[in-house]
């Protein structure tokens, strides 16, 4: 698997290449499922499904790893925190008050088909196509269980990390051992490395990124390493800034996603000497494509050649984006 040398740090060239939300909205053969499915949630926890809609833009594009199709907010769902999706408004919470009401022990029953839905992707995939299991960070999961909704603004969460952040710590606590858990569990069903989305890393000055972010993702990262040998992990510590450095030499991922505003070469500079990177083409550039979209990804070839490198998008593609220009994409990666 090209995906996982890269990882293993050998110089895959032209780079191994997927990209965030690869499954979704853009393409027709995920919105008829999604149809069939009903709600969004029931299609996560639709092993059948949920494989079909992993398996889609492989089929497709060809890219050199799937993503497990789940979502975050899975997990503080099977910890028995209510969730709804609200049609067009992203995903809705009741704001966490008392942790005493979240159940470490009855959440694997509750994620069980996410597990059944990594074993039935692995078995389907060819063989030289990894598989990317994921969980979101503790702290920007934190974020969207107190705050119960999502958006990026999360004045809870940011007050109470101020007035009660020992709170604050018993919910990133109980969240950094059910992901261990739970991406332990996708491991043991098949998945050939992790990702852990902390999406929201941006919204915590520094004295709390160190905190909340830095510390629950090395928490997971050394316990999940230290039980699978070679086992490999990305970090997203999306728009951490000059934080960024210090969440790579200390987490302990093996890579790490740059998002759209991060200068590749200035993190290249900033981050230890072998740091692999993953990213951070402008998403609004794929769905415009064309000369702008060309020249941008020729700049960040140019960046990382003789490095090994994944190459990705900065966040997620929207619904917008036009398939050919997934294709040229992939062309011009492969021509590079
Ligand atoms: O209408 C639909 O079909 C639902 C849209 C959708 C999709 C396709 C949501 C709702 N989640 C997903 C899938 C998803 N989410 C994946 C699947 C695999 C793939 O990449 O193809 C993954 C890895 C995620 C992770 C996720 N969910 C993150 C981290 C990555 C990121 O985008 O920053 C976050 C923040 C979420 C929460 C979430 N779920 C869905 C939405 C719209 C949101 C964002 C809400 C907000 O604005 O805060």
């Amino acid at each position: 698997m090209k995906f996982i040398q890269a990882l293993q740090g050998e110089t895959v060239w032209p780079p191994p290449v997927w990209l965030m939300r690869q499954a979704g909205r853009y393409l027709p053969e995920y919105r008829a499922v999604r149809a069939q499915a009903g709600d969004f949630i029931s299609l996560c926890l639709n092993p059948t499904l949920a494989a079909e809609v992993t398996l889609q833009p492989i089929r497709k594009f060809g890219f050199d790893a799937a993503i497990l199709f789940s979502d975050i907010l899975i997990l503080p769902m099977a910890l028995g925190q209510g969730l709804r999706f609200a049609e067009g408004e992203g995903p809705r919470l009741p704001p966490l008050e008392d942790i005493s009401t979240l159940r470490l022990g009855r959440a694997p029953g509750i994620y069980a088909p996410v597990l059944e839905t990594v074993r039935r992707v692995r078995t389907e995939l060819p063989e030289k196509t990894a598989l990317i299991g994921f969980a979101g960070g503790p702290a920007t999961v934190a974020c969207y269980m107190l705050d119960g909704q999502g958006g990026g603004d999360f004045l809870r969460t940011r007050k109470l990390a101020y007035e009660d952040p020992g709170f604050v710590e018993a919910v990133l606590d109980i969240l950094t051992e059910a992901t261990i858990a739970y991406l332990q569990g996708q491991v043991d069903a098949g998945a050939n490395c992790l990702m852990l989305f902390e999406s929201w890393a941006g919204i915590f000055p520094a004295a709390q990124f160190r905190k909340f972010v830095i510390n629950p993702n090395k928490r997971i990262i050394s316990a999940l390493k230290s039980r699978n040998p070679g086992l490999k992990i990305i970090g997203f510590p999306r728009l951490a800034g000059l934080m960024l450095a210090e969440y790579v030499r200390e987490s302990g991922v093996d890579a790490v996603g740059l998002d759209t505003v991060t200068d590749i070469r200035a993190a290249q500079a900033a981050c230890p000497e072998n740091t692999i990177f993953q990213g951070n083409l402008d998403p609004l550039l794929l769905k415009l494509g064309g000369k702008p979209m060309e020249d941008a990804m020729r700049d960040i070839l140019h960046a990382v050649r003789g490095r090994p490198h994944i190459f990705n998008l900065g966040h997620g593609i929207t619904p917008d984006v036009p398939e050919a220009n997934v294709v040229r994409l992939m062309e011009v990666i492969r021509a590079s």
